[in-house]
C-alpha cells in the first residue's frame, strides 16, 4: 500500500510488491536432413511438402541445397515437435527402405 502523505495524497513512497518472473522460453531444435546417394530427389520433396509444410518450390529448393552441401536445414522447433518430424521423416524412410537421416540438434 502507497502511504499518503498529511493531506491524503499519495506520496510516492511504498514497498515494491511486483516480482519478475523470468519468462522460460522453450529451447530450440533446428531439424536437419543429411544427403546421401540413393534417396530419391522425389522423396525427399514430398517428405518436406508433408511432413515441414514447405511448398513445391521450398521443398526443391532445400532438396537440392541439402544434395549439394550434405546437410540442410527443414525448420526449428521446440522439442517434441523437433522429436515427432524426425521420427515421421525416419518412418518414412524406413517404409520405403531409403537411407536418409534426419537429426535435430539444439540451435
Ligand atoms: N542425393 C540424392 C540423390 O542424388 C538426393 C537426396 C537429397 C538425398 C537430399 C537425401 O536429404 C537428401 N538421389
Amino acid at each position: 500500500m502507497a502511504k499518503k502523505d498529511e493531506d491524503g495524497e499519495d506520496s510516492g513512497i511504498g514497498v515494491a510488491t511486483k516480482t519478475r518472473t523470468k519468462t522460460q522460453r522453450p529451447s530450440l531444435y533446428r531439424v536437419l536432413l543429411l544427403n546421401d546417394d540413393y534417396t530419391p530427389m522425389e522423396f525427399v520433396i514430398a517428405v518436406l511438402q508433408q511432413v515441414f509444410h514447405k511448398s513445391q518450390e521450398e521443398a526443391v529448393t532445400i532438396t537440392m541445397h541439402v544434395h549439394n552441401n550434405g546437410v540442410g536445414e527443414c525448420g526449428v522447433f521446440p522439442y517434441e515437435v523437433a522429436e515427432t518430424k524426425v521420427t515421421r521423416v525416419m518412418d518414412a524412410a524406413r517404409k520405403h527402405q531409403h537411407p536418409l537421416q534426419c537429426v535435430m540438434e539444439k540451435q
